[in-house]
């Protein structure tokens, strides 16, 4: 596996990109030997030849769980198995290197060429790559084999716990509510970069004043002899070249000053949200070009005191929700048309944030997102972590590691969350966080970390350390239920008194109530799109109380859409807590909240 830059692959002067997306076999041994495949050497040949196991077909990305008809396969836990064929033209011999990609294996995937072990990945949700070069045959076809493993333990992130049923099938239980979707849930992308290559690319603004920007930038290079070599960087404001400055290749940072810079505004809160300029790498040995590629940025700072939130020095209130990756069918698998169908509907309802609630989203996701102009708050998997341990501790630390390493040129990226609703009342939590919020600062000082709570401000410790307080709170359904008339009462005595005692600016990240469309009581009754509208509106009362009071910079529906959960008799086919249904079209409180969100961002 790779250790260094995980640039997204991109087609350019000097490198080509090769989707390996499409039908690929698949296998899921359902006998209770988990390293059945292993033993039997499946990688070393096509997943066809195995005799006593079903091979189905499986689109890649996609989750594996809902495409079938077998139970057995939706509720599979441990090993399943994916291979294909794919060409490699003959002239990629001489192009350098050549490297596979994965968006995601969820939760842990490892991945032989030719019968080659090349990498194992642990942690879904995150990309990772590695140079097939030597194992690949050129001008032939190739085989590729993935094992993917959805076990989740104690020292997992996120964490689950594996019971054997008195019929010997293993069972897997976990303590948050969203189906516990796996495979190959993101594109898998073959690539050529050359043999001296360009690896990783950092843009931070540093500054901005007075309509001037400042860039510091760092490119990592990696090649034999880079002794030679000079690094162009070229800032291009959509199509001119504006700004060029060249550098030692082998020590390629630096700064660009950029006059009049068109900033990256937030969706509504500017004619021209989420302007993005191009950043342009070239390697050059005297004037040949060894290495180009290009990536997005956009010109913004963030800053934040002890009751203020803002952007390029303005303040910002947020106003979005929770989301997950998603749909029938597909479960958590990339899907282009439901990814802009999604921010189709989060532009029309004016929502101006949301967070990746539980976990990083698909770079195609964020992508989307960063050229919109909409505010992400990005978390990690690491979700109701209820067991602290080292080994636990050093996981999450990788995660965000890696998390950061992917994400950090995105202007839309203006918050990381470090973890949703951790059981932050223990006392080991304390040292833990601090060790976490202290990686995150390690890695990034731009933008403000979170911690999302569901525990009580009183007894928890681990918000010290973080720049921004976030809390959960189901009034008026996980507690005083059906009691509307006391929400706005409990959210602003809970606001103000997360505030008094940790000194942080405050929003709230979760609330809301399951809702079954088309079910109607007037007056309104739980469950009902009424009592959904009722529930929104009496923390509507509650939030134009708090943002009167500064410190209060955001609120989130939970969710933007219903989602699939794990089996149990709290859920009706899932979480309903949606605004929109999971096939994404509106209950009447969307309708209501839009109303809401058009007004907030008048205010701007
Ligand atoms: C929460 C969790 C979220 C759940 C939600 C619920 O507090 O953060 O993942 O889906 O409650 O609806 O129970």
């Amino acid at each position: 596996i790779h250790r260094g830059g995980i640039l997204y692959p991109r087609n350019t002067e000097t490198r080509q990109v090769v989707p390996l997306d499409g039908l690929w076999n698949f296998v899921a041994p359902n006998i209770t030997n988990p390293f059945v495949g292993f033993d039997q050497l499946w990688y070393r040949d096509s997943l066809k030849k195995i005799k006593d196991f079903d091979v189905h077909l499986m689109p890649v990305p996609a989750s594996f769980n809902d495409i079938t008809t077998d139970w057995k396969i939706r509720d599979h836990l441990g090993l399943v198995w994916y291979d294909r064929y794919f060409f490699v033209p003959k002239y990629w011999e001489n192009e350098g290197r050549v490297w596979l990609r994965f968006g995601s294996i969820s939760y842990a995937g490892q991945v032989w060429i030719n019968g080659e072990l090349l990498m194992s990945h642990e942690i879904g949700h995150l990309p990772f790559v590695g140079e097939v070069t030597g194992l690949l045959k050129f001008g032939q076809e190739n085989l590729v084999t993935v094992s993917c493993d959805n076990t989740l333990l104690s020292d997992t992130i996120p964490q689950g716990k594996v019971e054997e049923l008195v019929n010997g099938r293993l069972d897997l239980t976990y303590t948050f509510d969203f189906f516990n979707y796996a495979g190959i849930d993101r594109p898998v992308y073959l690539y050529t970069t050359p043999k001296t290559y360009i690896d990783d690319i950092t843009v931070v603004t540093s500054h901005l004043k007075e309509s001037t920007a400042i860039l510091d930038f760092n490119v990592t290079v990696i090649g034999n002899d880079t002794s030679n070599l000079k690094c162009k960087i070229t800032l291009i404001d959509k199509e001119f070249p504006i700004l060029s400055t060249y550098e030692e290749a082998s020590n390629c940072r630096g700064r660009l000053e950029v006059k009049h810079p068109k900033l990256w505004w937030p969706y509504l809160m500017h004619d021209e949200p989420g302007y993005q300029y191009t950043f342009k790498v070239e390697l050059l040995n005297q004037n040949a070009t060894i290495d180009a590629y290009s990536t997005p940025i956009g010109i913004r700072t963030l800053s934040w005191t002890n009751s203020s939130f803002t952007i390029n020095d303005k303040p910002v209130y947020l106003h979005g929700f929770g989301r997950h990756e998603d749909s029938d069918i597909r479960g958590k698998g990339l899907d282009l048309p439901l990814v802009i169908r999604d921010h189709n509907l989060i532009k029309w309802i004016g929502a101006n944030a949301y967070r990746t609630s539980h976990y990083p989203y698909a770079e195609e996701i964020m992508d989307v997102a960063d050229e919109l102009g909409i505010m992400i708050i990005d978390e990690c998997p690491s979700v109701n972590t209820e067991i602290f341990s080292d080994s636990l501790l050093s996981k999450h630390k990788i995660s965000l590691t890696e998390l950061i390493k992917r994400d950090k040129n995105r202007p839309g990226v203006i918050m990381w969350s470090a973890a949703n609703e951790p059981r932050t009342q223990y006392p080991a939590a304390k040292l833990y966080f601090k060790q976490i919020i202290d990686h995150i600062k390690s890695l990034d000082v731009t933008r403000p970390t979170t911690i999302v709570e569901a525990q009580s401000y009183n007894i928890v410790e681990s918000s010290f350390y973080v720049d921004i307080i976030s809390f959960n709170r189901y009034n008026g359904w996980y507690q005083y239920e059906g009691d509307l008339d006391v929400i706005s009462y409990y959210v602003i005595k809970e606001a103000q008194a997360w505030h008094e005692r940790f000194q942080k600016p405050v929003m709230m990240q979760e609330y809301g109530g399951d809702t079954l469309e088309g079910l109607h009581f007037l007056p309104s009754f739980i469950w009902s799109e009424e009592y959904q509208i009722q529930l929104m509106s009496e923390h509507f009362k509650a939030f134009d109380v708090l943002k009167e009071r500064n410190f209060f910079i955001g609120e989130f529906i939970w969710n933007f859409a219903d989602f699939k959960t794990a089996e149990t008799y709290t859920r009706v086919g899932g979480n309903k807590k949606g605004i929109f249904t999971r096939q994404r079209q509106p209950k009447a409180s969307a309708f209501f909240v839009r109303k809401r969100y058009w007004a907030l961002a008048k205010e701007y």
